[in-house]
């Protein structure tokens, strides 16, 4: 505490903040200063908070979500009024959308003037505006509320499903101060914040009876079930059971991706082929195309497959939301899991063999396939080949955190470098949003002390690159390798009119590793894999920010990468 807010029996609403945020275990703020809340970021440094200055607020609020998707405590961004607020709002609305607990704490103008709308500094209706944006939003106008305030805030975040909050602390705030010994009582530290939630013996019943009927069924492992850190349950039920299970992206590594379980390599055979499926904190969205159409065996786009469902999560409104579920389990993964074990017993017959020797034929057919297109070594080099590097790097170093954004570089990526420990890979989730990877990465490297690999696509790094010089200012064990096709999905796109380059495309061979270089990093340019190994090997050992600028060859994306059926072309050709 300094001296000249800390005058005699008193405390300032900055310390009340700070010792909010201590008292309650967050210990680390990811932060852009300006007024009003520059202060606090200072004084929250020289009270022993981890303060992480970025450049920009989007990637401090990105790292505070990834900060709480690795711990399952709210990651703290913290910002200025209007802009810097909305800068961070993106990040707040990404992290609801993909259940990370985040809190967003920004600073605000005079209200009677935000109010009245008279033009204050940085004037904007803050809480309004977060509202529809976020799990939930409070503002605390006086100083022997912060305690409730953070409290509420950190409910809202990890409890029930969890998500992102907005809490908005006008400037007049900061000006305030309480006796300290009332001040300090007015704290709150928030008792069992994520309370376990337990499944209905009867509707754990109901799932495991249809299990026992199902001659092919097949769990799906998502992002909720890595969240949960509830990974030897998992790897308990899923190995008792004997049923086939296939990982959301960012499920990956809860089991190793080399388990004989895993379908990943089998995917389309057993999306298409199973009878019974178990959603594990994965949401029938998008992404699993609705749990309806050809990925399913349906019989057209819009018709659903012969499978029924189980779903366990902790939403109790999730089921049903795309499709009939059979089976809803509501509760926390550990404790529905748990009762999973119990429930199945001691007799429990593993699925039939011609369900899980058909797949177990399909995966080594794919694998064999995948294995030779490894091996190529064409010039320039494509995403396989380069990739193939990455994919060893993580076997021989599967403690590191793999950060994944682009379009044919997250896509590739997702399926070529197996995860072997749970909660290991970061990407662009529910939304497939761009502009996640240095952010993520700072956290990862930030709360864990291991190394991070960052595979970016050019034009995706570009969305947070600035933030390379956060990495090397902190001096964090990530390497970036961008992988550098000369523009978005590909490099060869042309503007027929021919006097400007195409939307799609981007300067040619960009110097990207001079940007690392710039702020003292590390910057290489790799041309072949050979090339990229060394570079990677070198960051791993030496843990020094370094960016592998990866010339990939122009032509090897495809466009959009593996959704290109969304783009409404696509889908224009298909119905004309
Ligand atoms: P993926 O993208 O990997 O398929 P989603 O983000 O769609 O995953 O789904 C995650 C689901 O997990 C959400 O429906 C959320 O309610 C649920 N969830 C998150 N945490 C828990 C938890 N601790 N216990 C149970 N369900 C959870
Ligand atoms: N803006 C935001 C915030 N998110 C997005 N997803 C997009 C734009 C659209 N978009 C994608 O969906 S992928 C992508 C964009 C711009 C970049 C693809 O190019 P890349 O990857 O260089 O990152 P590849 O390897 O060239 O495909
Ligand atoms: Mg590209």
């Amino acid at each position: 505490m300094t001296a000249e807010t800390q005058t005699g029996d008193t405390i300032d609403a900055f310390h009340l903040v700070i010792e909010a945020l201590k008292l309650n275990g967050l210990d680390t703020i990811y932060t852009l200063p300006g007024i009003p809340i520059t202060d606090l970021t200072r004084q929250a440094q020289a009270a022993g908070v981890k303060v992480i200055s970025f450049r920009h607020e989007q990637h401090a609020g990105n790292a505070a979500a990834a900060h709480g998707f690795l711990t399952g405590k709210p990651g703290i961004c913290l910002t200025v009024s209007a802009p810097g607020f909305l800068n961070g709002l993106t990040s707040l609305a990404n992290a609801t959308t993909n259940c990370f607990p985040m809190i967003l704490i920004s600073g605000s103008s005079e209200r009677e003037i935000v109010d009245l709308q008279q033009g204050d500094y940085e004037e904007m209706d803050q809480l309004a505006i977060a509202k529809p944006l976020c799990k939930a939003a409070f503002r605390v106008l006086h100083a022997e509320d912060i305690g409730v305030g953070l409290a509420r805030a950190i409910r809202s975040a990890v409890s029930g499903r969890p998500g992102g909050v907005y809490l908005d602390l006008p400037a007049k705030l900061f000006t305030q101060s309480l006796p300290a010994e009332a001040g300090r009582k007015s704290l709150i530290k928030v008792v069992d914040p994520a309370p376990k939630q337990i499944p209905a013996p009867e509707a754990v019943k109901r799932a495991i009876d249809l299990l026992k009927g199902a001659k092919k069924p097949l769990v799906i492992l998502g992002k909720g079930a890595a969240y949960a850190q509830a990974d030897s349950e998992i790897k308990t039920f899923i190995e008792k059971s004997g049923i086939p299970y296939l990982p959301m992206s960012m499920a990956k590594g809860l089991l190793p991706d080399n388990h004989n379980q895993s379908a990943s390599a089998a995917r389309s055979y057993v999306l298409a082929e199973a009878d019974v499926v178990m959603l594990v904190g994965a949401r029938l969205n998008w992404l699993l195309s609705h749990g309806k159409g050809k990925t399913w065996g349906g019989a057209s786009s819009k018709e659903a497959g012969k499978q029924q469902f189980i779903q366990v999560d902790i939403s109790p409104t999730e089921a049903d939301s795309n499709l009939a579920i059979a089976a809803p389990v509501v509760g926390d993964i550990g404790s529905c899991i748990t009762a999973f074990n119990q429930a199945m017993g001691a007799g429990w017959s593993k699925p039939p063999s011609d369900w899980t020797g058909a797949i177990a034929e399909r995966k080594d057919k794919n694998l064999t396939k995948m294995a030779e297109t490894l091996a190529k070594n064409p010039s320039p080099m494509n995403f396989h080949s380069a990739l193939n590097v990455i994919r060893n790097t993580i076997k021989e170093n599967p403690k590191a955190y793999l950060v994944n954004e682009g379009a044919n570089a997250l896509d590739f990526t997702r399926s070529i470098v197996d995860m072997y420990e749970p909660r290991r890979r970061l990407d662009v989730g529910t939304w497939g949003i761009m502009g996640i990877g240095m952010g993520f990465a700072v956290a990862a490297a930030a709360t864990t002390g291991e190394q991070v690999i960052a595979v970016e696509g050019d034009s995706a790094f570009g969305f947070s690159g600035m933030e390379v010089e956060t990495i090397c200012r902190y001096n964090l064990p990530v390497c970036v390798v961008v992988m550098n096709n000369n523009g978005i999905y590909k490099g060869t796109d042309v503007n027929p009119r021919g006097d400007a380059m195409a939307p799609t495309q981007f300067v040619k061979g960009a110097r990207y590793d001079q940007m690392m270089q710039a702020f003292g990093g590390v910057g290489v340019v790799a041309n072949t894999p050979e090339e990229l190994k060394k570079a990677l090997d070198e960051a791993v050992s030496s843990r020094k920010p370094t960016l592998i600028n990866a010339m990939i060859d122009e032509n090897a994306g495809t466009e959009s990468g593996r959704i290109t059926s969304l783009n409404p072309s696509a889908a224009k050709k298909k119905t004309a």
